[in-house]
């Protein structure tokens, strides 16, 4: 297959609801939107970095730059055998995981509507439903909090994550688990705690949460180490994790249990794949993270949670708990067991609504 064009789009969509974690508060996502197209066909692919610097390094405006100046010379005109060799032609760029994850993304939905088939089931996929659960940001009260929580939870949502940080954290956790003895729940720091924490961070073990999710510094290996061994609630990477040599050193050093995979932050399916494996051989129970995302973004988790070893719950919900209107139809919906339905049409399943992500664009660029 040969990539003829790349259509990047920035789109602007307000929440439903502002989101806010330890490390600011998003009300309107800024998002990058791939549309590549080969022989004939169309892939789309959402690039999931942040509107500044905060969850990682990597930001819209840096995956946008990056893509036209180095990513795009680099597969154009290129004869690709599959979506499976762009990873290894982006190889000499370090870094910038979230714009290769974009367009590899789109190159892979591109390879299945080429061959007709659904894109789970081209990635091995094999479960035609997967678990769903929600990540609730920080509340301005409890009561605003405990609303949340069960709001979701009478939808179906199977297990519940809540973001903590520093004077937000125990009191919390404390009172969801006294009101909900039975529920899977967690919590999840995006890197808001020191090791010297270690000692707080323990009382969270009254309350069995399922796992603490990256606790400690976005790049900081050692501590998670230091710190599992002080846990007997198994702690969950997320922002350290963002390649495959990471994803092995992180379980084989024991500073986590889980692993968080995120198509962006690992950069596209190869690499996800790859994580995948290696987690299933060490018995590392995986599940896929989200990052706000639009309909587009939302398929590609869908898809990639069918895999095996994805066997938690992950943080892959309805387009209704973000958006008024999602950019895909049909939306994203939950079952009442808390369950997203996989469709058998080829690539992604969903169809991208072309007007309305035109009437959402404040930036275009085609690149041929
Ligand atoms: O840490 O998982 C995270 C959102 C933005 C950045 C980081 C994270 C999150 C979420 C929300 O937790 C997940 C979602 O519902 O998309
Ligand atoms: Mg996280």
């Amino acid at each position: 297959m040969k990539i003829q064009r790349v259509t990047l789009r920035e789109i602007h969509m307000r929440l439903v609801t502002p989101f806010e974690t330890s490390f600011g508060r998003t009300t309107v996502r800024r998002i990058l939107l791939l549309e590549v197209e080969a022989d004939g066909h169309a892939g789309w692919g959402e690039c999931v970095a942040g509107e500044g610097p905060f969850y990682s390094p990597e930001t819209i405006d840096t995956a946008w730059l990056v893509l036209e100046k180095y990513i795009w010379p680099l597969l154009r005109g290129r004869e690709l055998a599959g979506a499976l060799e762009v990873w290894e032609l982006l190889e000499p760029i370090r870094g910038h995981n979230m714009a290769k994850g974009g367009i590899e993304a789109a190159i892979w939905d591109a390879e299945a509507k080429l061959k007709g088939e659904p894109l789970w089931r081209m990635l091995g996929g094999v479960r035609e439903e997967i678990a769903s659960g929600v990540s609730i940001g920080i509340k301005p009260s409890f009561d605003e909090l405990l609303r949340a929580v069960e709001k979701e939870l009478s939808a179906g949502y199977q297990r519940i994550k809540i973001k903590i940080k520093p004077g937000h954290d125990i009191e919390p956790v404390e009172r969801l688990r006294a009101r909900f003895p039975g529920i899977k729940l967690m919590v999840d720091a995006n890197s808001a705690y020191s090791i010297a924490d270690a000692p707080h961070l323990r009382r969270l073990e009254a309350f069995y949460l399922m796992m603490i999710e990256q606790p400690l510094g976005w790049d900081d290996l050692y501590g998670h180490v230091a710190l599992q061994r002080q846990l007997q609630t198994p702690i969950c990477l997320d922002e350290c994790i963002h390649s495959v040599e990471h994803a092995r050193a992180a379980v084989e050093l024991g500073a986590c249990r889980i692993i968080n995979v995120k198509l962006g932050r690992v950069g596209g399916y190869t690499r996800a794949l790859r994580i995948h494996d290696l987690c299933r051989e060490g018995q590392v129970p995986v599940w896929c993270g989200g990052m706000l995302e639009s309909g587009i973004g939302r398929a590609h988790n869908i898809a990639l949670s069918t895999l095996p070893g994805f066997s938690l719950p992950g943080d892959v919900t309805a387009s209704r708990r973000y958006w008024q209107q999602d950019i895909i139809e049909p939306e994203v919906e939950i079952t009442p067991l808390g369950t997203i339905r996989l469709h058998n049409h080829p690539g992604i399943g969903y169809q991208p609504r072309q007007d309305l992500i035109e009437e959402l664009a404040v930036r275009k660029a085609v690149l041929t």
